[in-house]
């Protein structure tokens, strides 16, 4: 296909309440949404790099900067065989898979509606709706955190992930697992301990979590290895994995026993589905991890979820869970845990453009006539 116009642009989007996570917050999202069009289609895709450097290094600011000096200019005007060679045109820019990722899907989608079939269907999923759950973020008491817990799981949602830190988490997750004694419930650090705090991350042992999430440093698999040896609890990496080349490395030195994959963060779709088949290998479940996505990221997201290894839930919930409106109709909605994968070409859902427009605050169009 020839990538005949791309058109990068900045939305605010305000979360209905704020997300604490360990490393910090967030609430007035600035997402970068991308168009890209050819053969009278339109592609679209999200960048889901965050407001600050806390999750990753890269920004909403360094994103835009990476793609508009060095990915979109020579993008455009490209003929691409396969959507993952997008950004063949640019091998040599190192890092920055969030801002990657965020071409690399938009072409995935463009190729799927110029093919007439579901992006879920192009990228090999296999099923028709896919088991979701829901990302709590750190409450101000531990009553607070009760009460959502509580209300989530009233709605359906499969799973139940708590973030903790240093000073809420052991006493914090041991008062909720007596009150919600059968609870599918799972904790994520974001990389908040270090082994010094092995004695503490060992106490969460008796709590039956489904698993925890990067306990340790974004960038530390042997120690990650040297807990997840002591810990019964399945250690899960989310931070640590950029790449299929991080799974392979994890998996050999036995870091964690299960792998979030957000497609936003380890480069797209061709990435994603390369770790879902080492995973399938080594019999590790997967799941589709999220970042607070729009619409528009939440499409592709659930796309990947409806591939065969994704068997355990999603941080993929309804639209209303995050925004007063979502910027894509229909809205996404699960019914019974469940999260239906939609059927229309490509993403599946329509951008409202007019809502989109009124949320932009910048735009940079590439194009080769
Ligand atoms: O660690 O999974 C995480 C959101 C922003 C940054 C990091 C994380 C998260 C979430 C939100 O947990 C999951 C969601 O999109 O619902
Ligand atoms: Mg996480």
């Amino acid at each position: 296909m020839k990538i005949e116009r791309v058109v990068l642009r900045e939305i605010r989007l305000d979360l209905l309440e704020r997300f604490e996570i360990s490393s910090g917050g967030s609430q007035d999202r600035r997402i970068l949404l991308l168009t890209m069009e050819g053969e009278g289609e339109v592609g679209w895709g999200e960048c889901v790099a965050g407001e600050d450097p806390g999750y990753s290094y890269e920004t909403t600011e360094t994103a835009w900067h990476i793609l508009t000096e060095f990915l979109l200019p020579f993008v455009v005007g490209t003929e691409v065989e396969d959507p993952s060679d997008v950004l063949l045109a640019t091998p040599w820019v190192r890092g920055h898979r969030m801002a990657k990722a965020g071409v690399e899907m938009t072409a995935w989608d463009l190729a799927a509606k110029i093919q007439g079939v579901p992006l879920a269907t192009l990228i090999g999923g296999t099923r028709d709706r896919v088991v979701v759950g829901v990302s709590v973020g750190l409450q101000p008491t531990d009553d607070d955190l009760f009460r959502k817990v509580e209300g989530y799981l009233e709605e359906g949602y499969r799973k139940v992930k708590i973030k903790i830190k240093p000073g809420r988490d052991v006493e914090m997750l041991s008062g909720l697992r007596q009150r919600l004694p059968e609870a599918e419930l799972m904790a994520d650090a974001n990389a908040a301990y270090s082994l010094a705090d092995l004695d503490r991350l060992l106490e969460l042992d008796g709590l039956r979590l489904m698993m925890i999430e990067q306990p340790l440093a974004h960038d530390d698999y042997l120690d990650h290895a040297a807990l997840q040896a002591q810990m019964e609890t399945p250690i899960c990496l989310d931070e640590s994995i950029r790449s299929v080349g991080d799974v392979a490395l994890a998996l050999e030195l036995g870091s964690c026993r299960i792998i979030n994959i957000k497609p936003g963060r380890v480069g797209g779709f061709a990435s994603s589905r390369a770790i879902h088949d080492l995973c399938g290998t080594h019999d590790v479940p997967v799941w589709c991890g999220g970042m607070l996505e729009s619409g528009i990221g939440r499409a592709h997201n659930v796309a990947l979820a409806s591939l065969p290894g994704f068997t355990l839930p999603g941080d993929i919930s309804e639209s209303r869970r995050y925004w007063k409106e979502d910027i894509v109709a229909p809205e996404f909605t699960m019914k019974d845990g469940m999260m239906p994968v939609p059927t229309a070409p490509g993403i599946g859902v329509q951008p409202k453009l007019d809502q989109i427009a009124a949320l932009t605050v910048r735009q940079e169009t590439f194009e080769r006539p």
